[in-house]
């Protein structure tokens, strides 16, 4: 059974936490978490590059080490390096680093003090009150951790889609594989490309039920079977996600894939509406009395209620079925109306690769631009460029747009400072093709506060996008307080756009702020904020969010020509 990238960068991304708590020496663990992140986005299975004998050496970002610990992973299933720091240290660490306001030290600090191992023993030493005979633990820090807590808890049972996204692939292959399986498709949250799944919902259609389910349960990464019946199987997989098995007959195949992708609140709407014609809809297809009269695919019964087929991503009862009423149903964006990449680091500051390793990878995808976009001097941390690095940059730059087929873009990720300005002179944000703005620090100003920060900022007339509007961190940080129906407005009237950063853990902005901008008028970008080639890749988890708030190609701007975009940056 292949070993899946996803379970590679889960084991190294646990042993650069693990490596982090124990004090470990910093490059180390930078070295496996980067790692983590090329892995999991990588294109390419690495199961089969090692069984085909590739030097794994050869791929962006993987030295010797590396690659041997990989090939170990592949061979064995396990990774020595992780079982031993294990024995050192509990499992469940991991799950406190993800605290905000808790470094590898304070878990480390924690841990000693109070062997605290879990959310649950943290909630309590915090809660009574215990945890500030610690040094450097105050109120305030306090208040930070138990909000982290309560976050941590409500996403803690969900996982990001680019997380299940291939193990959801790996069973729907798995299942294809056996010969009894006519028809499989994973449906739920997971096809409504949410950013995070409760669970996997997974359709079948099955000469013989009973073998099917038992060739389910064997799937080599379940950990528990839940339950095993006669038309659903429920497993849990190695890391903890569960998977739910239906057996549909061939004749309600549309049926239950309708009823089953949800969500709930579409379904019940849509009953409503059978309802109120004397009909019946379930799982099973439309009935008028005795009288099935749809169920075999999914567009009859669509069809069927009067309705236009609606996308997977548009069913919230978010008013999609009002809109197909009124002939407004959006012609939603899709991956192949992408023309370039907004938002894409290089090594001048925190990114992994050069200018010109990024551009080549953008150039294979097909893109005809990239902006590159690294940040400003006030984020020190990441190396921020001062006037002085980018004068340089813009010189490489002009050699490389001489030199490729692709043509790149003069940008800046510059941060939006705690009084609204920009963090370069407008001398330089001039000579500028594109200007993304960012909040990279204070995110604990008052909501008037900071949306003033942002509108001032928009004000500026070289700024062109706002860069993940609203700075949430999926399962890790909320937004920041800020006013975003201001902002939504503001950045129409100045004609700023507003990005979708496509990063799994950011998809900000969401989909909902996304529909409210839409219904707005205003444009976007859809952007990767890449800091590595693998990550390019991103811009499908973007295209689903975008898909998610309504958003259409015409909506854009990284969908159109280069000339047009020009224009369009020129406010
Ligand atoms: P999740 O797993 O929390 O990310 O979200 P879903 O949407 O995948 O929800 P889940 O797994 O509980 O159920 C899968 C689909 O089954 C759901 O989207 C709609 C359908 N469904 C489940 N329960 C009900 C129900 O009580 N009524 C109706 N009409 N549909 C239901
Ligand atoms: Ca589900
Ligand atoms: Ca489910």
């Amino acid at each position: 059974m292949a070993v899946l990238n996803g379970e590679i960068a889960e084991i190294f991304s646990k042993t650069a936490d693990l490596l982090e708590i124990k004090g470990e020496n910093p490059f180390k663990v930078r070295a496996y978490r980067n790692a983590a992140r090329i892995i999991q986005n990588m294109g390419r299975s690495l199961d089969s590059l090692v069984k085909e004998g590739f030097d794994l050496t050869r791929l962006p970002g993987i030295g010797s080490d590396l690659a041997s610990y990989i090939e170990e992973i592949v061979r064995t299933g396990k990774f020595s390096k992780l079982e031993s720091l294990k024995k050192e240290l509990p499992e469940g660490l991991e799950e406190l680093l993800a605290i905000e306001g808790l470094g590898p030290k304070r878990v480390r600090e924690l841990y000693e003090a109070f062997h605290i191992t879990s959310l649950k023993d943290l909630a309590n030493i915090a809660q009574s009150g215990e945890i500030y005979k610690l040094k450097g633990f105050g109120p305030k820090l306090v208040e930070k951790i138990l909000k982290g807590i309560t976050l941590a808890k409500k996403s803690g049972r969900r996982f990001r889609f680019d997380i299940a996204k291939p193990y959801a692939e790996d069973i729907k292959n798995y299942l294809q594989n056996f010969s009894g399986v006519l028809k499989v498709e994973v449906a739920g949250s997971y096809r409504r490309r949410k950013e995070s799944v409760g669970d996997l919902d997974i359709l079948v259609v099955a000469k013989n039920w009973d073998e099917v389910s038992d060739y389910f349960v064997k799937y080599p990464k379940v950990k528990e079977v839940v339950s095993k019946g006669e038309t659903r199987s429920t497993v849990i997989l190695n890391n903890d996600l569960q998977v739910d098995l239906r057996s549909v007959a061939m004749e309600s195949y549309g049926s239950a894939l309708h009823y089953f992708t949800g969500s709930k609140a579409h379904n019940i709407k849509i009953r409503k509406m059978a309802i109120d014609r004397g009909w019946k809809i379930n799982e099973y297809g439309i009935f008028d009395g005795d009288k099935k009269i749809a169920g075999e695919s999914e567009s009859g019964m669509y069809e069927t209620m009067g309705l236009c087929f609606i996308e997977p991503e548009l069913r919230e009862d978010r008013g999609e079925i009002e809109a197909c009423l009124e002939g407004k149903l959006p012609k939603l964006i899709e991956r192949g109306d992408i023309k370039g990449d907004l938002h894409i680091h290089s090594n001048y500051t925190d990114g992994k690769a050069s200018i010109k390793e990024m551009a080549l990878a953008a150039l294979d995808m097909g893109y005809e631009y990239i902006a590159i976009t690294d940040h400003s001097k006030h984020l020190t941390v990441a190396k921020g460029l001062d006037e002085e690095r980018i004068l340089k940059q813009f010189e490489e730059i002009e050699r490389l747009n001489k030199e490729l087929d692709i043509v790149i873009l003069k940008g800046i990720e510059c941060d939006i400072l705690e009084d609204g300005s920009l963090d370069l002179p407008d001398s330089i944000l001039e000579r500028l093709d594109i200007v993304l703005g960012a909040v990279h620090f204070k995110f604990n100003l008052s909501k008037s506060e900071q949306t003033k920060r942002v509108i001032k900022a928009m004000k500026n007339p070289y700024f062109n996008v706002l860069a993940h509007p609203t700075g949430r961190v999926i399962g890790h940080r909320n937004a920041y307080e800020i006013d975003m129906d201001e902002i939504i407005k503001a950045a129409k009237g100045e004609g700023v756009v507003l990005e979708i950063n496509a990063q799994p853990e950011r998809l900000d902005l969401n989909d909902v702020l996304a529909k409210t901008a839409k219904e707005n008028g205003n444009l976007f970008a859809i952007s990767t904020d890449s800091h590595d080639v693998e990550s390019l890749n991103f811009m499908e988890y973007g295209i689903n969010q975008a898909r998610r708030g309504w958003v259409e190609k015409e909506d854009v701007i990284n969908t159109l020509s280069l000339r047009e975009l020009k224009s369009v940056l020129k406010r």
